[in-house]
């Protein structure tokens, strides 16, 4: 490992916080049988073994039994998050209280690692090394796509080999979605081999009723809403820029949001209202070139704009030529070797007239943009989109408009940021140590009671960490049919920003009142030490989605 900074020599030593129930030997309490959240026939059938478990919950035992050893797998699956090294310390301790002759192994670099046998047996002082620490370093993590039967024997081979009786998938809903298949595939061959997934992604939309939040977006929001806060101090100080911050997050907008509410910007775009207002990109230019005009009224020629990644894919038109794009290119394989005129020439071709004029419209980057690579799951690549610039040029020009007719009198100069990795390896807050800690502790606790196809579950979260419920929820519970790569596949379903839920309507209810005046609040850096209501504070979203206030 590299030199160790005072930071980490001083969080090495914190001892992240257990739900009670998981202090001692635990007993699992079943639920009722499940059903998933839509398209239950063919769910259905295609987890014929994994279908309709049951929600376990776990309480304190009081008869503590004596167990096996276990040999666990584990794997980092997609972008990174703050808190993964948490995840596999808790599984580690977890499996080391069932048995201290237990071994955990993990595989490298992501799925890929796992068909390709690549991996390292964690001993307690590599563990040790990466307690309360930011990144997926300790393994490293990859995008490989988990889904052929070819993979799954392969990867058997090794867990047969190292006598591996579980595996844990740390991902996002496309990972975990993938977990559940291997889980079904496994349970149904007999291999013997259990599947459990973690909820991890700082985009905060994998979560439910019994997932609250993944892990990663306390930190990362707060990384973010903290360079927000600053460059607000500085926008604040010299009253000359209009800042665009594009923020990472994938199709949700709950980063947006959540940093909004922490920072109270001039405008937060909210993608899920986008689409539900129906609104076109020059009905969002419109709406931002008229807050700057009374700001300028006011002899305020400064402000923020945050703008969610995935803000394209939900503007009504867009999203049709996304859909039609996603299917020219998974049916079209030789795309990627024509030169960059003649794909911008077979797009246009080929494309159906609405859809070929919206393109043609585009900004010729930002069209090339959206015909770039999908990633292994068949998402466009949202945060290779520059629509903070495509946002501030339409903007300027509206502005100038405005200009002329008389209705704008101010100065509009503008600077573009993007937040993403900034925020993903960030040494975890408080909040994601002890929930990341939970959550591998807990699915240590899964294995042990012989669950498969079960994501770890740690909720109760905006409550102190002592009354966090723990247990299990079975994948198949959160799973609907969408069109991945031209085909209707299972997949877990993407938690969007509901617009009735209480932190829009906290945002909603400020929003005007922010944009013309300048209400600005600066969160400052994550603290480890201090008060409780410094230190351990959730996020806002937690915090309004579980108090009346
Ligand atoms: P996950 O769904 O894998 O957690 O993605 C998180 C994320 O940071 C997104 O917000 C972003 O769009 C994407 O990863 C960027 O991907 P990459 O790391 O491959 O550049």
């Amino acid at each position: 490992m590299t030199k160790k900074s005072a930071l980490q020599k001083a969080r090495a030593s914190y001892q992240p916080k257990l739900p009670s129930a998981l202090w001692g030997a635990v007993k699992a309490v079943e639920g009722a049988p499940t059903e998933s959240v839509a398209n239950q026939t063919e769910i259905k059938s295609l987890f014929p073994t994994t279908y309709g478990l049951p929600v376990l919950t776990f309480e304190k035992n009081t008869v503590s039994k004596v167990s096996a050893p276990i040999n666990v797998g584990v794997i980092l699956s997609g972008g990174q998050a703050p808190g993964g090294h948490n995840v596999i310390s808790g599984l580690f301790d977890g499996i080391k209280a069932i048995n201290k002759d237990s071994r955990l192994y993990g595989f490298l670099m992501g799925p890929g690692g796992f068909v390709d046998h690549k991996y390292i047996e964690l001993t307690a002082k590599i563990i040790d090394d990466y307690r309360n620490t930011g990144g997926f370093d300790i393994i490293g993590s990859g995008r490989t796509k988990l889904e052929k039967v070819e993979q799954f024997d392969k990867g058997l081979e090794i867990l047969k080999e190292l006598n591996i009786k579980a595996l844990v998938i740390i991902g996002g809903d496309d990972s975990n979605t993938n977990a559940a298949i291997l889980a079904e595939y496994y349970k149904a061959n007999n291999a013997g081999v259990q599947v459990i997934g973690c909820p991890k992604t700082i985009d905060g939309d994998l979560k439910n009723e019994m997932i609250e939040t993944s892990f990663g977006f306390d930190t990362a929001t707060k990384v973010y809403s903290e360079v927000i806060g600053n460059i607000q101090r500085d926008c604040n100080s010299a009253k000359k820029y209009w800042h665009f911050i594009k923020l990472m997050g994938r199709s949700a907008s709950h980063i947006a949001l959540e940093c909004a509410l922490q920072t109270q910007p001039n405008y937060c775009i909210i993608s899920e209202e986008v689409e539900q207002k129906n609104m076109t990109l020059a009905d969002i230019v419109n709406d931002i070139a008229n807050v700057i005009a009374k700001r300028a009224a006011n002899g305020n020629n400064f402000g923020t704009v945050l703008i969610p990644e995935g803000l394209i894919e939900f503007i009504p038109a867009m999203k049709k030529l996304i859909a039609e794009l996603n299917d020219m290119l998974a049916a079209n394989t030789q795309f990627a070797s024509l030169d960059r005129a003649a794909q911008r020439e077979f797009v246009l071709n080929n494309l159906s007239a609405d859809n070929a004029a919206i393109f043609a419209s585009l900004p010729e980057g930002v069209a090339r943009q959206l015909t770039l690579d999908r990633d292994p799951h068949g998402n466009v690549q949202v945060s290779l989109i520059e629509t903070e610039k495509l946002l501030s040029e339409m903007i300027g020009k509206r502005l100038a408009e405005m200009k002329a007719a008389g209705e704008y009198v101010g100065k509009f100069s503008p600077l573009h940021h993007f937040f993403g990795y900034e925020g993903r390896c960030a040494d975890p807050s408080n909040f994601d140590a002890d929930y990341c800690y939970a959550l591998g502790y807990n699915a240590a606790q899964l294995i042990n009671c012989g669950a498969t196809g079960y994501m770890s579950s740690v909720r109760n979260l905006s409550k102190p960490s002592v009354q966090w419920i723990a247990g299990g929820i079975p994948i198949t519970m959160m799973m609907n049919m969408e069109r991945r790569n031209g085909e209707m596949k299972p997949v877990i379903q993407k938690a969007l920003v509901r617009l009735d839920g209480k932190p829009f309507l906290k945002f909603a209810e400020n929003r005007e009142k922010w944009a013309i005046d300048t209400c600005y609040t600066y969160p400052g850096p994550i603290q480890y030490f201090g008060p409780a209501e410094v230190c351990d504070q959730t996020s806002r979203t937690l915090y309004y989605e579980h108090n009346s206030k």
